[in-house]
């Protein structure tokens, strides 16, 4: 039991992947675990749900712990689950509760949040900082305890504060129910590509210094996947990610965007995918050489394995939507490997270029929700609610005593309807639940205070307002918003996620939504997911039904734009019926 605390996961074996292969033949044990992330070259083996017991109640154990690793020839000393970088996978069956305990021995705050599962009427389990809890400080520990109700597919988890989730971050993969109807042909092995931003210096430093100057973050030094750079970064060649595959299988990808500030395009040279599933919801099957991803999302594909021998790089880049905006342009690898491969040197992929919208803007536009009898879809058609939110960067007027190296001599910022959002030090959940008055207000703007061309030239001047601010919805309600991006410094993609809910896309385009936009909408087959990127210089529309009461945090998932104010919070008000409620807090809640 000692082992199993130390380096883990508590009482579940097949609970955490070290090398995120996933196996059923041979059960890996915590110490090999942690041999294995330390092996930059991993074997193929076999997927494991065939033999785990469904619906159980598993419990967990992350302590939080300083680890030292070593990328690009740079050491520093990171923040880690159980001494994984990156942190532990879980492997869980739908139906399954989850006890999460966690312990934090660093100095830093920390929250933990379950990105994507629902959690019916139990913010208290969600984990953004200041939202639905205060930190678990130095020495404190928190229990994180959920079930995962109708939600199957490849999700994750990270932290939810300061830069902290580039380090503390993993992949929740939720099986099936075991007679469940799988709308694909399920290969026999998976393989888990998590993509993550490696920066030489102290995140809590980078996030510290810009905050203090005022100024956007510095860029990060490498991507990765699955923690390791690939070898086109210098001292990198053993620290790639390898994956030995077979002619004429399948394999299943469960790609993770973990990445703070990036979206990604991602391909396999010499290979097509098939999408088959984005944030854990099926979709209709979209054959592609190339994805992207936004941070937060996840895409799950099918990948035949059609070559007879050679080595091929999987390779991610960043799509840079913003004109002008800088980013960092280098490549990360993995390397897919047949068994046959000697004397073949990998072959590059032809991603498309980091600016290349059209293919962004055409792979999202191809996306549908599957719809079947086993997997209906319940688009919102009457909508009760309906909210523009105008989404995009700003600069704050320099305040007396504050340093403003920021642009045009003020603070880089960011805002939704003009509100840059500023966290309170109460969480939001607890001072709803407990009626604490003056932590937030409730009149968030359902549309933006002036009404310009969002997406032409932008006004002079337009400096956000700060607040706390919620929009509040009745239990049961149909709601639409409409997320409109902004020219404001610059246009640009932002990936906006919603807590507690996952919502339809039913409408996109470039430029200023129109009401007229409305009745082109998609209310057959739209997709559905927890993250949604809209498009640059241009809007996204979604649906849902409000049926989860709590406070959800709604935010851009691009960290850089989220800690300077690109935030706001749903308050769901309970519904009148017995499972209408939000339920209490555990006592375990951290105090603030
Ligand atoms: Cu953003």
């Amino acid at each position: 039991m000692k082992q199993e605390m130390e380096n883990g996961s508590g009482y579940c074996e097949d609970a955490v992947s070290g090398g995120r292969m996933v196996q059923t033949e041979e059960k890996i044990n915590f110490g090999m675990v942690h041999k294995a992330f330390l092996l930059a070259t991993i074997t193929f083996t076999l997927l494991t749900s065939s033999n785990a017991s469904h619906e159980q109640t598993r419990h967990y154990q992350f302590n939080i712990t300083h680890q030292t690793v070593t990328k690009i020839c740079n050491t520093k000393k990171l923040v880690a689950v159980n001494g994984q970088y990156p942190g532990p996978d879980l492997h869980v069956n739908e139906g399954d509760r989850l006890v999460i305990r966690v312990n934090n021995f660093v100095k830093s705050n920390v929250t933990l949040h379950w990105h994507g599962i629902r959690q019916l009427r139990n913010g208290w389990a969600d984990g953004p900082s200041y939202i639905t809890q205060c930190p678990i400080q130095r020495g404190g520990s928190y229990t994180y305890n959920f079930t995962i109700v109708n939600q199957r597919g490849t999700l994750w988890w990270h932290a939810h504060i300061s830069f902290l989730r580039a380090t503390v971050y993993g992949a929740l993969i939720i099986h099936p129910k075991v007679n469940a109807h799988v709308p694909f042909p399920m290969p026999q092995s998976e393989v888990l590509l998590l993509i993550g931003e490696w920066w030489n210096a102290d995140v809590e430093m980078v996030f510290n210094e810009a905050v203090a100057s005022g100024v956007a973050p510095n860029l990060s030094d490498a991507f990765t996947i699955n923690g390791q750079p690939g070898p086109l970064y210098n001292c990198s060649a053993e620290d790639t990610f390898t994956v030995t595959i077979k002619q004429g299988k399948s394999y299943l990808l469960r790609i993770i965007n973990a990445a703070l500030n990036a979206e990604m395009f991602f391909g396999i040279a010499n290979h097509k995918l098939t999408v088959v599933e984005v944030d854990a919801l099926y979709t209709q099957p979209i054959k592609t050489s190339a994805i992207v991803i936004a941070p937060g999302q996840t895409t799950t594909v099918l990948l035949h394995a059609n070559q007879i021998r050679g080595q091929f790089y999987a390779a991610a880049h960043a799509y840079a939507s913003g004109q002008g905006v800088p980013f960092n342009p280098t490549t990360t690898t993995a390397i897919f490997r047949y068994e046959d491969h000697s004397g073949f040197d990998p072959i590059l992929p032809d991603l498309p270029q980091s600016n290349d919208t059209g293919f962004a803007s055409g792979f999202d536009g191809r996306l549908r929700s599957l719809v079947t009898p086993e997997y209906p879809i319940k688009v919102p058609k009457k909508i009760h609610r309906r909210f523009l939110f105008t989404v995009g960067l700003a600069v704050k007027a320099c305040q007396p005593n504050r340093t403003c190296a920021g642009p045009s001599g003020g603070r880089f910022a960011a805002s939704i309807n003009n509100v840059s959002f500023v966290a309170p030090t109460i969480a939001l959940l607890q001072a709803h639940f407990f009626k604490i008055r003056g932590v937030f207000t409730t009149d968030f703007p359902s549309k933006p205070p002036f009404h310009f061309n969002f997406t032409g030239k932008a006004p002079k001047n337009l400096h956000p307002t700060e607040g706390t601010e919620a929009t509040v919805i009745a239990y049961g309600d149909a709601v639409q918003i409409v997320f409109q991006d902004t020219s404001i410094l610059a246009t640009e993609n932002h990936p906006l996620h919603l807590h507690g809910y996952n919502f339809f896309v039913v409408g996109r385009g470039f430029g200023n939504f129109k009401s007229s936009d409305e009745s082109k909408f998609n209310l057959v087959d739209p997709p559905e997911r927890n993250t949604i990127g809209v498009p640059v210089g241009g809007w996204a529309a979604i649906r849902f039904n409000a049926d989860n009461p709590g406070i959800w945090f709604t935010h851009c998932h691009l960290d850089l734009h989220s800690t300077v104010g690109l935030e706001t919070a749903l308050l769901v008000q309970n519904g009148r019926g017995p499972l209408e409620s939000l339920q209490p807090p555990p006592d375990d809640l951290p105090p603030c």
